[in-house]
C-alpha cells in the first residue's frame, strides 16, 4: 500500500513553491519548419519526411549560457528543457536511439550543455520528457491520437510491442536521471484515454525516478494531460501522483485545493505568443505587462507561472521574447519580493488588484488605478502598521479624505492626485 507522506512532501516543494516563475523551453528538429512542435502530426508527415530536419539539425548559435542568463535576468528561478518531445528526437546521447542531436551535423548532446549551464546561473534544472514518441516502431498509431500516421493506410498496430516501448522510454528516462547529475524536476508528458498511470509501468517508473533523484519533483501527467488534476489532487494518491498540476494555458479561476481542503501546488504553463516550438509566422506575442499579471494572479492563487520560449533553428531566442523577457526582468527586480516566497493572502481583492503574502506582509499589486483615494476590501485595517511602495520603499499614506466615513473599515491607499499611475504594468504597495 502507497503512503502518502505529506512531511516528505512538503520539504521537496520547498524550492518549487519559493521559485513561483521558470522558463519553459520548446527545442527541437520542429523548430526548422519552424510551424510549431505539433508539425510532424499536424502535416502527418512520414519517417522520412521527417528526417529532413535531422539531416539539417545545426544550432550554429546556440549557447546555453546565455539562454540560462536571459531566465536568470529576467527573474525566473528554474528552467525546464524538452530532452525529447513527441517527434522522438533526443537532445542528449541516447544509447538507446541514433535519433539524437549528437548524431547531427553539431555533434553536441544538448541537454548536457543545458544542466551545466543552467546549475551556473545557480536555477534549479528541470527536464521536459515526452512519454508519447511518434517515431519509435512501438508506439501505438491510434487514428484519436493524433499521431502523425493515423490516416496512413499501410500503418496500423500489428506486431508493435508496447512493453518493449515503455522497456525503451523507462532506459530513456533512466539515462537523464543517472548521467547529467541532480535533476530538480521532470515534466512527463502527457496521457491520454487509457494511455495513463499503469499503462506507462508508472509506480516501477516513479520508483526508479525517485531511487536515482531523491529530490526531484515530478509533474501529474502520468496520469493526466493539460486538464484533469490527478490522484493527489482528487485526494487519493497514487505511487506515482504527480507533485504539481499542469494548467495549460489557464490560470484556475480560484487556486486549487484537494478534498480536505489542502492547497495543491500548480504550475501554469504558457507561452509568448500562440506556440510552444519556434513558429516563424506568429508574431503575436502577449504584451510583457499582460505576462507580469498573469504571474502576478499565479501566485496571488498559490500557484507558479514557467513562461515558455520556442527558440529558432539556429538556437537563437525569437527577439520578441527576449525583448519580452528583459521587460519582465526590470519588473521582478524592482518587484521580486512580492513574488517570490509569497502566496495567496486569506482577502480577496475586489477590483483591479491583486493580493500575496508573505508572513504576515501583504503587497498590494495595483494593475489600474482608481479615480481617488485606492480602495483595497478585506484588508484589516487596525492591523496595518504600515503602507510603501515596494519599489522604493516610499510612504503611501492611508487616506483619511471623506471616505472614511462612508467605508469606516475600508482600508484606502492614498496614491496622490494623479488618477495614472506611473508604472501601469503593476504598482506594488
Ligand atoms: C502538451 C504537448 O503536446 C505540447 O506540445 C506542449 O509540450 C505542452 C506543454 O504539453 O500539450 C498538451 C497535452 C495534452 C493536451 C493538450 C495539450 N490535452 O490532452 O488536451
Amino acid at each position: 500500500m502507497y503512503q502518502f507522506d505529506r512531511a516528505a512532501y512538503e520539504k521537496r516543494m520547498k524550492w518549487f513553491t519559493e521559485a513561483r516563475f521558470g522558463m519553459f523551453i520548446h527545442y527541437g528538429l520542429y523548430s526548422i519548419p519552424a510551424r510549431g512542435e505539433w508539425v510532424m502530426s499536424d502535416e502527418e508527415m512520414t519517417d522520412d519526411e521527417y528526417r529532413k530536419y535531422f539531416d539539417a539539425f545545426d544550432p550554429c548559435d546556440l549557447d546555453m549560457r546565455q539562454w540560462a542568463k536571459a531566465a536568470k535576468d529576467a527573474g525566473m528561478k528554474y528552467m525546464v528543457m524538452t530532452a525529447k518531445h513527441h517527434d522522438g528526437f533526443c537532445l542528449y546521447d541516447s544509447k538507446y536511439t541514433d535519433f539524437k542531436s549528437t548524431n547531427t551535423a553539431c555533434h553536441r548532446d544538448l541537454v548536457r550543455e543545458y544542466v551545466e549551464a543552467v546549475r551556473e546561473q545557480g536555477l534549479k534544472v528541470g527536464l521536459y520528457f515526452s512519454l508519447i514518441d511518434w517515431r519509435h516502431p512501438d508506439f501505438p498509431h491510434y487514428k484519436d491520437r493524433q499521431h502523425p500516421m493515423r490516416n496512413h493506410p499501410e500503418c496500423g498496430n500489428e506486431g508493435r510491442d508496447f512493453d518493449r516501448y515503455l522497456k525503451y522510454m523507462h532506459a530513456q528516462v533512466r539515462e537523464l536521471m543517472e548521467n547529467y547529475g541532480k535533476i530538480d524536476l521532470l515534466w512527463l508528458d502527457f496521457s491520454y484515454d487509457d494511455l495513463r498511470g499503469e499503462a506507462w509501468k508508472a509506480t516501477e517508473l516513479v520508483s526508479m525516478i525517485r531511487s536515482l533523484q531523491p529530490d526531484i519533483i515530478l509533474n501529474n501527467r502520468l496520469e493526466v494531460s493539460g486538464e484533469g488534476f490527478g490522484s493527489l489532487a482528487e485526494g487519493h494518491p497514487t505511487p506515482y501522483h504527480g507533485d504539481f498540476i499542469t494548467p495549460e494555458q489557464m490560470i484556475p479561476p480560484a487556486g486549487l485545493k484537494d478534498p480536505a481542503g489542502n492547497s495543491l501546488v500548480w504550475e501554469a504553463c504558457v507561452t509568448m505568443n500562440g506556440h510552444w516550438g519556434y513558429c516563424a509566422q506568429d508574431h503575436f506575442f502577449k504584451p510583457s505587462s499582460m505576462l507580469v499579471r498573469k504571474l502576478v494572479e499565479c501566485v496571488s492563487k498559490g500557484g507558479n507561472m514557467i513562461l515558455n520560449v520556442g527558440p529558432d533553428a539556429k538556437g537563437n531566442f525569437p527577439k520578441e521574447s527576449v525583448r519580452i523577457l528583459h521587460e519582465i526582468g526590470s519588473f521582478m527586480r524592482e518587484n521580486g519580493d512580492s513574488i517570490y516566497g509569497c502566496g495567496a493572502c486569506a482577502a480577496k481583492p475586489e477590483g483591479m488588484y491583486r493580493l500575496t503574502r508573505k508572513g504576515s506582509r501583504i503587497y498590494v499589486h495595483i494593475f489600474e488605478n482608481t479615480i481617488g483615494p485606492f480602495p483595497i476590501p478585506g484588508i484589516p485595517k487596525d492591523k496595518v502598521k504600515g503602507v510603501r511602495l515596494l519599489r522604493d520603499g516610499s510612504e503611501v499614506k492611508i487616506s483619511t479624505s471623506w471616505v472614511h466615513s462612508d467605508y469606516p473599515d475600508i482600508l484606502f491607499a492614498d496614491l496622490g492626485p494623479d488618477p495614472v499611475l506611473p508604472d501601469q504594468t503593476d504598482t506594488v504597495l
